[in-house]
């Protein structure tokens, strides 16, 4: 059903039915899990809330935005408080109009003068609209409604300006025969007399409503029996926040120390439950790349990086910082991003310094005498379902994650096509088709890789990151026991374990041209920090 119907048949019921005071997201979906029907979209709350006056000093594109993240994190229907339009019959009607595009149920105009004053303020005037102007702008908001069951409200404010029962009748039979759907009849008196004369005058069967913040004390069936429709709370969210926050910001100002607070406000946990946490982890399962739901990531970087000399007498290599940020956390950040949040790190040298509540941690003790391919071998059990390998000092643009994360070969390499020949240690790699254009990111085998290539023969240079499907994950893990039974295990390179697998299984390559580094020198480092 259309929100706007649901409203309708509220104030419609015979039954006395009640609008809830809200102002915001958040206090719209409390509302709704109160039980209420409806919710009172309140020009008090909405401009208290915002830290402003109800004099219109919000505007009514400001006040139609708050209304629609209410609408937005609700089910239920809001009849927004629309003061008086906000103008004269023009503004009146475009505001029906961006209220229906909101899917607002309903909006009440009342019968004053912009910019109006709240009806309970003792300061101010009270000036009332004329009849005609009033009955005009109604007509106009009627005839420009598009769904039939969007409802207006005129409240007659007629008590409140103190021009008693007589023009408050008058003003009410007008505004119904321009075309109201409703009336609603305020009064500031603390008993509800007004209310009760109206209301046995009130012969028309246009439904009234009302609004008993000030006789407060009158029992809602007295209303029920008077014949009224619906009763507006109209400011009590609000002024229950007020309390709940003056009260627990005094007690944190004097207290400084948040011991004898925590049991008394909700958990932050409940706060995400308002906001709909729930739905977007949902969500995430449904729309989040299928790779991410269950790709981990297995990080290597225990050595130390003595070439760097001074910068990693501390620190092992990987903690280096580009832009301020360590080069493990940029990758950390990547994998993250992705929705891949399993990462282990195999740690080494400076072991203590490599913590992460983002991370879980292997430690390779034997860094000094060992190779990635020991630390890949510690984190074997680590090799799961879909696990990305890669070197921790490893600087790199996220587009070759994504294209890796995407990949479904058992075992994909990523290789530069625009290879280095400094004097550094590479592992060159050489493959069944040559690097071409043509290429860009389609896979083609390894041939053979090493650091000894002919130069003929090189085609990229592998740049320390591959991903492994399951099948590729036994491989890997089956390869590695085989190994690990040679003497010199702890010095063989990840291109040995590649070259062994390829005796018996196709490696993948993807090409990429650029856009990474990693770092054996004090240039590199500068290098970075220039990308
Ligand atoms: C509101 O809630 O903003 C109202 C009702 O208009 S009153 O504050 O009584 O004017
Ligand atoms: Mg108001």
């Amino acid at each position: 059903m259309r929100k706007s119907t649901l409203l309708r048949k509220m104030i419609t019921s015979p039954e006395l039915e009640f609008l809830m005071e809200a102002h915001s997201g958040i206090s719209a979906k409390i509302v709704e899990e109160a039980g209420f029907k409806g919710i009172w979209a309140s020009s008090l709350s909405i401009s208290a809330s915002l830290g402003l006056r109800d004099n219109n000093e919000a505007s009514w594109t400001q006040v139609v935005d708050v209304a629609e993240y209410m609408n937005d994190a609700t089910t239920l229907p809001i009849l927004l408080d629309g003061d008086t339009g906000y103008g004269n019959f023009n503004n009146a009607r475009r505001l029906v109009r961006k209220l229906e595009s909101r899917n607002i149920a309903g909006v009440c105009i009342e019968d004053k003068v912009f910019p109006k004053t709240n009806s309970l303020a003792s300061r101010g005037k009270q000036p009332l609209a004329d009849i005609s102007e009033f009955c005009g702008k109604i007509r106009a908001m009627k005839d420009t409604q598009v769904d039939p069951d969007f409802v207006v409200v005129a409240r007659v404010e007629a008590f409140i300006a103190g021009w008693g029962l007589e023009e408050a009748l008058a003003r009410a039979d007008e505004y119904r025969n321009a075309g109201a759907d409703a009336i609603l009849i305020h009064s500031k008196k603390s008993s509800a007399v007004e209310i009760e004369q109206f209301m046995k005058a009130w012969k028309n069967p246009t439904p009234v409503i009302v609004i008993p913040t000030k006789y407060y004390s009158t029992p809602p069936e007295k209303l029920a029996s008077l014949g009224v429709s619906t009763v507006i709370w109209a400011n009590h969210n609000l002024r229950a926040s007020i309390t709940a926050m003056q009260r627990l910001s005094r007690q944190l100002h004097d207290e400084q120390y948040l011991i004898n607070i925590e049991d008394t406000i909700v958990p932050v946990g409940e706060v995400f439950r308002l906001q709909g946490d729930a739905e977007l982890e949902a969500a995430e399962q449904a729309y989040l790349p299928v790779a991410g739901k269950t790709i981990n990531a297995i990080i290597l970087a225990a050595s130390q990086g003595k070439t760097l000399g001074i910068l990693t007498a501390h620190i092992p290599k990987a903690l280096l910082k580009i832009g301020g940020k360590p080069i493990l956390f940029h990758q950390i950040d990547h994998f993250t991003q992705m929705g891949i949040k399993d990462i282990v790190v195999v740690r080494g040298f400076a072991k203590e310094n490599v913590v992460s509540d983002k991370i879980r941690t292997i430690d390779n003790d034997d860094f000094r005498n060992t190779t990635e391919l020991l630390s890949l071998y510690l984190a074997k059990d680590e090799i799961r379902e879909s696990s990305i390998i890669s070197y921790g000092d490893l600087f790199y643009k996220s587009y070759i994650l994504n294209e890796l994360v995407n990949d479904d070969s058992d075992i994909t390499i990523i290789a530069d096509a625009d290879y280095s020949r400094d004097s550094g240690y590479h592992e060159y790699v050489k493959t069944s088709i040559p690097y071409s254009k043509k290429l860009f990111f389609k896979n083609v085998s390894l041939s053979q890789i090493g650091p000894d290539l002919e130069p003929g023969e090189i085609c990229g240079e592998f740049i320390g990151i591959f991903k492994l499907s399951r099948r590729g994950g036994d491989i890997v893990r089956e390869t590695l026991e085989v190994m690990h039974d040679r003497k010199n295990f702890g010095r063989l390179r990840m291109k040995d374990l590649f070259m062994e697998i390829l005796r018996k299984h196709p490696i993948c390559v993807k090409f990429i041209k650029g856009n990474w580094l990693d770092i054996n020198t004090i240039a590199d480092l500068q290098r970075m920090d220039e990308i």
